[in-house]
């Protein structure tokens, strides 16, 4: 366990931390020694079903950077998704775009802790999982959360996401 203070931390998991515990959130972030990268290594990693990760993806829409934290047990299927959430075409953000909206890199990025807001849609699949795990910022810190509180930290917005 860390806590927000704890130096040990990389800088943008502490950051992550810090607006976790002033948001409320109880659940901490976690550094593993193992990469949490991918939804796939995350689970093996936390010994959960893939199901649980739930991934920030960032698309572009509309010309802004959007957020899908979805379920790593499916895709997305961006065009049933834009239709459903009233919004243009979802293109998946390229490495850089993921950078500049997030101030995250890919395979770390977490549901908090950009530059600005980001519209949010959180998947209607993750409410199948009690505890989730989410990033908290880099490739090897996630943090225990659930669905209601990703809702809330994020603003978003509860919508099937999935094929
Ligand atoms: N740390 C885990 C969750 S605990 C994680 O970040 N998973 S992830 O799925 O959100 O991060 C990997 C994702 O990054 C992939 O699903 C993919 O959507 C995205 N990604 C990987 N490579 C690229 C790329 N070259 N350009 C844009 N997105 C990419």
């Amino acid at each position: 366990m860390e806590s927000p203070e704890d130096t040990s931390l990389p800088a943008r998991s502490r950051e992550v931390a810090r607006i976790l515990t002033a948001a409320g959130v109880t659940g901490q972030v976690h550094e593993l020694t193992d990469s949490t990268r991918t939804a796939a290594e995350a689970a093996a990693a936390l010994n959960c079903d893939v199901g649980a990760i739930a991934n920030s993806l960032v698309f572009i829409s509309d010309d802004e950077p959007v957020l899908v934290l979805t379920s790593g047990r499916h895709k997305v299927d961006t065009a049933a998704l834009a239709t459903r959430w009233n919004r243009g075409p979802l293109r998946r953000a390229t490495p850089e775009q993921v950078r500049q909206a997030t101030g995250q890199a890919i395979g770390g990025v977490a549901p908090v802790g950009h530059p600005g807001v980001l519209p949010t849609v959180v998947d209607a699949a993750l409410t199948d999982y009690p505890q989730l795990w989410a990033a908290a910022g880099t490739p090897r810190t996630v943090f225990p959360t659930t669905v209601d509180e990703l809702l809330r930290l994020t603003g978003g917005l509860l919508l099937p996401v999935g094929p």
